[in-house]
């Protein structure tokens, strides 16, 4: 009877922590509302990146920590190109935005997007004075439920990506977009 007694006990706990865990990530995912969350995104090493089985699907050139030299940021998604050149898209897939600086890579957005596409745009600060201009690539998750617009700079000081959420929609249900598919 004991031993019952303690297995409901057991059950109860387990159930109260579960509950506890899903209410501070529905806190967490509230408390994002339209706020910058900033975020440093550091180098890894290039070669611990593995695009062999994704698609790209946009590259652009630029310098983004003013040393003279252009880096590539490029896009991927794991989903891929069949013989005519039509991806075949999965109800979701991963999705790769990454910076690439010789043996350093900057994975500023790496994640699993539901029925949907992420894209990118790159801006200047158009400060004349081209050491303090600045570079920002601001990247675009579109899905059904969601829109989000996060956007990230490079900061020598910190020595990496500062990222943060510039927009992220209140609105959970979008019935249309003129945003183009891939
Ligand atoms: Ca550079």
């Amino acid at each position: 009877m004991r031993r019952i007694s303690y297995i409901l006990l057991f059950v109860f706990l387990c159930m109260v922590l579960n509950g506890c865990q899903k209410s501070e990530q529905t806190g967490m995912l509230l408390q994002l509302g339209n706020k910058v969350e900033n975020s440093l995104i550091e180098a890894v090493p290039s070669e611990s990146i593995d695009t062999k089985s994704m698609t790209k699907l946009d590259k652009f050139s630029c310098d983004y920590d003013l040393d003279n030299n252009e880096e590539k940021i490029e896009l991927y998604t794991a989903a891929r190109r069949n013989e005519k050149g039509e991806i075949g898209w999965n109800d979701g897939q991963n999705w790769l935005l990454v910076v690439w600086d010789g043996q350093k890579a900057y994975p500023l957005l790496s994640e699993y997007v539901q029925l949907g596409s992420v894209y990118f745009t790159v801006s200047k600060n158009g400060i004349e004075d081209a050491s303090k201009e600045i570079s920002h690539i601001n990247a675009i998750i579109n899905i059904g439920t969601k829109f989000s617009v996060t956007t990230y700079s490079f900061n020598k000081d910190k020595g990496g990506f500062v990222g943060g959420i510039v927009y992220n929609s209140k609105d959970t249900n979008f019935v249309h977009t003129s945003i183009p598919d891939y």
